[in-house]
């Protein structure tokens, strides 16, 4: 390694928008986590929760083909990895009842049958990882019943034992559990990057607006960048 070339101690900053993250750059990849938010087949695969309510599941499909070579580089780094699944045990007893009835109204009820087994409940296929970034042993895995992988769960302990500061999001949806763990992220303090191709929603606005908002006074819960940059940034390292 020469004189000028970064090492994973000193990271060079990614472009983004509103501002090149980290925004105390250089970075270091152990104190920063990947996260890689409910990449279930329920949310991303045919016959699950998304495609039972039919919304168009390429848009919560495409991001995984990036997601999936970012993975690989930050493992070959050794990066900090954590998944989150959001489900519900299989008595239901963990699940308010508007969701409940919100879902049951879509036609797509939580605990109700369907072609990969109980909708959004522990342990049946449709709640499982998708194969393209299924976890490696060793690396956490959040279960939450809720949106946000925060409220609830050991996330914030998990992270802050390693020495974690700044998260690096994937996942789907982009507006509704990538968003809300965002924003929780950022109020506990975390430096967040939200990554535009590697998250998805079932609606294309809603996804474009979800990284509008991120943007707003000055990066009001971090910045918004994408998988090639920040690639370019390790292999710089
Ligand atoms: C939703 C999620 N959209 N993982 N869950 O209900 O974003």
């Amino acid at each position: 390694m020469t004189a000028t070339t970064p090492s994973l101690d000193a990271l060079p900053a990614v472009p983004g928008t509103p501002y090149a993250w980290p925004y105390d750059a250089p970075w270091d990849l152990a104190r920063t986590a990947l996260i890689l938010i409910d990449w279930q087949t329920d949310f991303c695969g045919e016959g699950g929760y998304v495609d039972s309510m039919g919304y168009d599941l390429s848009l919560t499909r495409t991001p995984l083909g990036p997601t999936k070579v970012l993975l690989g580089r930050w493992r070959e780094l050794g990066g900090f990895v954590v998944h989150t699944r959001e489900g519900h045990a299989a008595d239901l007893s963990d699940c308010p009842p508007n969701k409940l009835w919100r879902s049951k109204n879509m036609g797509a009820g939580i605990g109700d049958p369907g072609p990969c087994g109980r909708i959004l409940v522990r342990g049946e296929p449709g709640w499982d990882i998708v194969p393209d970034v299924y976890p490696l042993p060793g690396e956490p895995i959040i279960d939450k019943a809720t949106k946000g992988a925060f409220a609830q769960t050991e996330l914030d302990l998990v992270l802050r034992n390693r020495g974690i500061t700044r998260i690096v999001f994937t996942g789907i949806t982009t507006d509704v559990c990538v968003h809300t763990t965002m924003r929780e992220g950022n109020d506990l303090g975390y430096e967040c990057l939200l990554l535009s191709d590697c998250t998805g929603a079932t609606d294309r606005g809603n996804h474009e607006a979800a990284l509008k908002m991120v943007t707003m006074q000055g990066g009001v819960f971090g910045s918004v960048s994408d998988s090639t940059a920040l690639l370019a940034a390790l292999a710089s390292a």
